[in-house]
């Protein structure tokens, strides 16, 4: 080697090394950024955050699957509440990563961001809402390990809260292939650290229907099953993709069509797929994806959907002449009443809008999906003339009822103009007018609702009573709900109306009343099945109501015990054996009482009050919709005709299941 030569490898080494430590500081830099402000890339720091971590790096996963590369992701929560992620990919690259200066393992470990940095050419769809990538999961841990095979080898890299412990290194020989990554979510950041399996699976459900082909697992191994004596676990898995999901998402309802429509293909770069359904309910049911997220908020996508539908579907039935009976309009509503739709699209740079940032804002993306879906469902209609004079006739039926909904309403309008002050006689309402400080309780039957009247805060809570049978929202016609004496009640005690000359379905908070809307029912079957049919009509018709935070749940307690002059209240049987115990000391439990409420009735005003309408006291459970898809299920599962999989739902989840609240 020459002098000039020797010379330049210095300079270039002298280079190298700077530029690795330039780098080093940068990713120290980044992860102590997602440390600061966690919320800021993963949502929350709660429940919602710490599931999200998981799916961030099954997407990783997902990515690999959607590149054709892999069809087996194994997620399993570990007995500590670490979750393992394994999938049967290529596995992560782990050579040398010359601009970073280390394995390009280590780099897609930690540095914010680097996930598809290597595959240039390839399509990267798939990545969570907040889209950060594994580093951020990495830096969000106390311990991260992962696992390559690859080429016959097995390496590993293990972490402490994103920073290496060692450079990546080779442990032996494997005859498998793919990515395996282990992580324990940092306690002193997350304020929860158990994992729920009905989360995670609902998800990975999602995803097997949103991926057909891919078989997407979850084992639970804190959990081992009585019967089979091995750890729970559910497997998902999908040939028909979002047929399937119609499928489940319908599987309480009538169908109208023997297949659902299905429609896959790709228009100016943007992969389209949409399946339907339509139903003998009243309620739309549409949900939107975007690279498998889901769009609460819509967006261009849906949009585009929806005039692709009201267009074709109109008109295919001018052309079909059924419409000539027909004395009035039908309005876009009339073609999403009872449809059951799934839309799944890719994007290759979504831009997310809206206040959840869960609404496609691409403009280009509304044509797209427009052309494509119109001319699939022409071609649908015209191959299709049975199931295609099933949709126009549902449609007409639905442009009935809105009409006949439409009379109702401005009956219900003028009576109430005619009525008065419009405040309905039975609620006894508070004296503050401040929404923000007033709460209502909706209180089962007359005789809870007088305690609850003497029991109150008059100042800020106002109590109405609900009497008689509220209406099955998921059964009725959408005119029964302005017909509905209860239901009725509820509206104009609230301050809410419904339903504008341009849209049926307009909700107008401006003049609601309350922002605490407390149902409170008794502790019993019956209780809880009124409790859900209030919720049910919530939730199909004033879900704003519950996403803006404003529906709770109230929980009486269920058992009063009592030795002499001590008293306390138990909501648990653990709590009551606890306090029993207590109470009888180191004696025999004679002289204690416990006492079982069977409802509300059975307390006193001032019983009621310090159990369970007390700010400072009580336990309400707000409700929040932890995913669309769970949420529709539950309630026309509860609620709706179809009693095979009602029974087998109810037996399953003797509890609220996953309404979350
Ligand atoms: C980039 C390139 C290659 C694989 C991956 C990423 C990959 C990433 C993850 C994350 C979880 N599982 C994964 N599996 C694969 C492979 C490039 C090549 O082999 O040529």
């Amino acid at each position: 080697m020459n002098e000039e030569e020797a010379i330049r490898q210095h300079e270039e080494s002298d280079r190298m090394s700077r530029d690795y430590s330039a780098n080093n500081i940068q990713v120290l830099e980044g992860l102590e950024a997602v440390r600061k402000r966690p919320a800021m890339y993963i949502g929350d720091v709660g429940v919602k955050g710490l599931h999200h971590l998981v799916y961030e790096v099954v997407d990783n996963s997902i990515d690999e699957a959607l590149a054709g590369h892999c069809d087996r992701i194994e997620v399993t929560i570990l007995k500590d509440n670490s979750i393992q992620v394994l999938d049967n990919g290529r596995g992560i690259p782990v050579g040398f990563h010359e601009k970073e200066q280390r394995s390009a393992l280590e780099v897609v470990m930690t540095v914010l961001h680097a996930g598809g940095k290597f595959d240039k050419g390839s399509y990267k769809v798939s990545g969570g809402l907040h889209g950060v990538g594994v580093s951020c999961v990495n830096a969000l841990s106390d311990k991260t390990k992962v696992e390559v095979f690859r080429e016959g080898k097995h390496y590993i890299q293990e972490y402490h809260i994103g920073k290496p412990l060692y450079a990546v290194k080779e442990i032996g020989e494997s005859n498998i292939r793919g990515t395996k990554v282990t992580f324990k979510p940092d306690s002193s950041i997350f304020i929860v650290s158990e994992y729920s399996f009905d989360i995670l699976s609902n998800r990975l459900r999602e995803l097997a229907y949103l991926n057909k082909g891919i078989l997407l697992a979850l084992t639970d191994e804190r959990h081992i099953d009585e019967d089979t004596n091995e750890y729970r676990r559910k497997e998902f898995y999908s040939d028909r993709g979002l047929a399937d999901f119609i499928d489940y998402l319908d599987e309480s309802r009538e169908k109208l069509m023997p297949e659902p429509i299905q429609i896959e293909g790709e228009k100016n770069g943007v992969p389209v797929e949409v399946a339907m359904q339509y139903n003998t309910s009243f309620s739309e049911n549409i949900h939107s994806y975007v690279n498998n997220i889901n769009t609460h908020e819509g967006g261009t996508h849906l949009s585009g959907f929806r005039r692709a539908l009201t267009r074709t579907l109109k008109s295919y039935a001018d052309k079909s002449g059924m419409l000539s009976k027909l004395k009035f309009d039908i309005s876009g509503d009339d073609f999403r009443e009872g449809l059951t739709a799934v839309i799944s699209i890719k994007v290759a740079e979504p831009q997310f809008e809206g206040q959840t940032k869960t609404k496609l804002g691409n403009s280009e993306v509304m044509g797209a999906v427009e052309s494509m879906v119109g001319e699939a469902l022409n071609h649908y209609l015209e191959e299709h003339p049975k199931e295609a004079k099933i949709i126009v006739n549902k449609v007409i039926l639905a442009a009935t009822a809105r009409h006949a909904a439409r009379k109702a309403r401005e009956l219900v309008q003028r009576k109430n103009v005619l009525g008065g002050s419009g405040l309905p006689g039975k609620l006894s309402d508070c004296s503050n007018r401040d929404p923000e400080k007033s709460e209502i309780y909706l209180v089962e039957g007359d005789s809870a609702g007088g305690t609850a009247k003497q029991g109150r805060d008059r100042f800020f809570q106002a109590i109405l009573p609900l009497r008689g049978k509220i209406l099955n929202v998921e059964k009725a016609m959408p005119h029964k709900i302005f017909e509905n004496e209860e239901i009725r009640t509820m509206f104009t005690a609230l301050g809410i109306s419904i339903g504008t000359e341009e849209d049926p379905k307009a909700l107008n908070l401006t003049k609601l009343r309350y922002h605490k809307v407390i149902i409170m029912t008794d502790a019993d079957v019956d209780g809880s099945h009124i409790a859900t049919l209030i919720l049910t009509f919530f939730y199909r018709f004033m879900k704003e109501m519950i996403e803006r935070g404003y529906v709770y749940i109230a929980t009486p307690p269920l058992y009063l015990i009592k030795k002499g002059a001590k008293s306390e209240y138990a909501w648990t049987e653990e709590q009551r054996e606890a306090i029993s115990l207590n109470f009888a000391g180191n004696g025999s439990d004679k002289g204690v009482h416990v006492q079982r409420y069977k409802g509300l009735g059975e307390m006193n005003a001032e019983q009621l009050w310090a159990t369970t309408m007390n700010p400072e006291t009580r336990t309400l459970r707000k409700v929040n919709i932890e995913n669309d898809v769970t949420a529709d299920k539950v309630f026309s599962m509860l609620m709706g005709d179809e009693v095979p999989p009602r029974r087998e739902f109810i037996e399953q989840n003797a509890h609220y299941a996953n309404i979350d609240a």
